[in-house]
């Protein structure tokens, strides 16, 4: 029987009327493409339109934190605010400490990212010891295939953003 994973929503949430933005590293770009476009389909079968589901990048997931505040902040200056951000990045361990710098701030930076542009900021990070872990939860290593993460993202963001978004009461 499988335990982990996001299991099944308390109700279907419509996203109909939410916009989302989706801001992703462009480092390990075959798996990112897979979680991106994972969590873009899981929110089109909750009724995010495609008009309101805006893609921004950075270079790298260090880049994500400040990269997704003032993806925030540009949107709502443009006229077209969104309701939740998904940020989205691989990280897989090499032989220096870098991952373990990078997981560890990016996380925490993420983390407190919420209070500050008052929004749901949804975890989209993979921190894997390999590639084949990565790919796996990507949904694209055919030997040990998971599930996409990317899908499980996508329904946080909704669930997030019409439960307790901005409009949500
Ligand atoms: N960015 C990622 O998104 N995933 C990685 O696995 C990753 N590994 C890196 C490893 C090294 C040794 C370095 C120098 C950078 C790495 N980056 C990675 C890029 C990092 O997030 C950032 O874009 C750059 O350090 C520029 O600020």
């Amino acid at each position: 029987m499988a335990v982990k994973g996001l299991g099944k929503p308390d109700q279907v949430y419509d996203g109909s009327k939410i916009r989302v933005g989706i801001i992703h590293a462009r480092w390990n770009r075959v798996i990112i493409d897979a979680l991106v476009k994972g969590a873009i389909e899981r929110m089109a079968s909750l009724g995010v339109e495609e008009k309101n589901i805006i893609i921004e990048t950075v270079p790298g997931s260090y880049e994500l934190p400040w990269g997704t505040k003032r993806f925030v902040d540009r949107q709502a200056k443009l006229g077209e605010p969104l309701d939740v951000v998904i940020p989205i990045g691989v990280l897989i361990k090499g032989s220096t400490m870098h991952f373990e710098y990078i997981s560890d701030s990016t996380t925490h930076a993420l983390m407190n990212l919420q209070e500050k542009v008052d929004m749901p900021v949804i975890f989209g990070l993979l921190t894997c010891m390999t590639e084949e872990q990565a790919l796996a939860r990507a949904g694209i290593d055919e030997a040990h295939s998971m599930h996409n993460h990317g899908e499980d993202w996508g329904a946080a963001a909704v669930e997030m953003a019409v439960k307790f978004g901005k409009n949500a009461f």
